[in-house]
């Protein structure tokens, strides 16, 4: 088999940018090893920033998310009983829109129309600096697809940043000493916009999917096991997290799902490797309290489709020789805005009393400060592609 673009994964950032590819005329096949079932029953990301809705209307599959997606023009950031709302459209016109990955993914699934291999077994890249290929086993043969390019999109655990050798790849990590455990439940959400509560038991995160289904975190030791959570115990701990009149208000329920995301700062430098691209997880992750993740995944492909859309419509290779810097600038941006709001909002015992005086300290400067929540707003709602 031959396909111009090998994409590996099946994810937001492979499904996006197969789309963008296919509707350029560029014959992109995806290899995904789950399955397109499993792909979706992973709960994720809620927040987009609007260029990743402008990329869902330039990809032709954002007709539901503009129909149910929640447009919220600002945030509130509570401290110990204290609160800030962040008014994006006051202070920068701009606003995001609350629509979950799962529903991202699902619509972009539904409007491809070219091949997505699913449950791919041992995909394996070859020769990506010569004349590339991908092999992959299903169903007992294996198969082999010769290519131009190959996109890395399969996330942080994929084989493509593995099958790069290590002396041409530097990586950047930061481990944060806890999780976020997250909850979902088929109850409406406890206020119109979402909460990020900085508390000193730890932070909190009240967020929603819908106007009858809400999203909500707590931070927990990075060695929690999600099994020690009842949902009674649960809610008694988001409750104590968050200010009275919000405890009071909030509609409790059975999980619908359940789970603890790891939080980590990492970026591999660079991200091409001759005929190789790395984007999305693959090449970066950010703790999610900025909602930069799917955003950051999204941005990367957009970069990577005008890039490949111009080597094959142009015959010009500026685009995918400026790739990785151009990302880079971008996704180091995301690293410090989440990075920042993960610093401000969660506990960090071993920071001990100065620590918290500081954060303390960041959040009234904040909440005294246009400039400063301007900053903050422009940040959230995305930066310029
Ligand atoms: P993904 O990981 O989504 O997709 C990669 C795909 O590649 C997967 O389908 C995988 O099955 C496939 N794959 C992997 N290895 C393969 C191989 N060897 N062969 C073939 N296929 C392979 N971001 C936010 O903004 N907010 C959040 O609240 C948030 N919560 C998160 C919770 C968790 C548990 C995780 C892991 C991430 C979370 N993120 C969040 C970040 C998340 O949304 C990612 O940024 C987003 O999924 C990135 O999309 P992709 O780059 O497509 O990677
Ligand atoms: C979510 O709804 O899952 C969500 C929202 C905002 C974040 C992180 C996660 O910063």
């Amino acid at each position: 088999m031959r396909a111009q673009v090998v994409i590996v994964g099946a994810g937001p950032a492979g499904l996006m940018l197969a789309r963008l590819l296919e509707l350029a005329g560029i014959d992109a096949v995806i290899l995904e090893r789950k399955s397109a079932d499993y792909v979706l029953g992973r709960i994720r990301a809620g927040v987009l920033e609007q260029g990743t809705m402008d990329l869902m209307d330039r990809a032709r599959a954002g007709q539901r998310m503009h129909a149910e997606g929640l447009i919220h023009q600002g945030v509130e950031l509570s401290f110990d009983g204290d609160s800030q709302r962040i008014d994006f459209a006051a202070l920068i016109d701009r606003h995001v829109m609350v629509y979950g990955q799962t529903e991202v993914t699902r619509d972009l699934m539904a409007a491809r129309q070219a091949r997505t291999i699913y449950e791919a077994e041992d995909v394996q890249l070859h020769d990506f600096d010569g004349k590339p290929f991908v092999t992959y086993r299903q169903n007992g043969l294996t198969h082999r697809i010769d290519c131009d390019f190959i996109a890395g999109c399969d996330g942080y655990h994929g084989v493509s940043r593995a099958s790069v050798p290590a002396q041409s790849l530097t990586t950047f990590e930061r481990i944060y000493p806890f999780g976020w455990l997250g909850v979902l439940v088929d109850q409406p959400p406890v206020a119109h916009e979402l909460i990020y509560a900085h508390h000193a038991r730890g932070f909190a995160l009240c967020s929603q999917r819908s106007p009858t289904r809400s999203r909500y975190y707590v931070q927990v030791p990075a060695d929690e096991k999600v099994e020690n959570w009842s949902d009674a115990r649960f809610w008694d701990e988001l409750r104590i997290r968050l200010n009275p009149a919000t405890a009071e208000a909030l509609q409790t329920g059975a999980s619908i799902e359940k789970s603890i995301a790891p939080l980590r700062s990492f970026v591999a430098e660079p991200l091409r490797f001759g005929k190789l691209f790395l984007a999305g997880d693959a090449a970066h992750i950010v703790p999610p309290t900025g909602a930069k993740g799917l955003n950051l995944a999204m941005s990367d492909v957009a970069a990577l489709a005008d890039a490949l859309i111009e080597f094959f419509g142009e015959n010009s290779a500026a685009g995918i020789d400026g790739y990785s810097a151009k990302v880079l600038s971008r996704i180091w941006k995301a690293e410090r805005f989440s990075w920042w709001m993960t610093s401000l909002l969660h506990t960090f015992p071993e920071t001990g009393a100065f620590g918290r005086r500081i954060q303390r300290a960041e959040f009234d400067y904040l909440a005294g400060s246009a400039a400063a929540q301007q900053s903050l707003a422009e940040n959230y709602t995305g930066l310029p592609l």
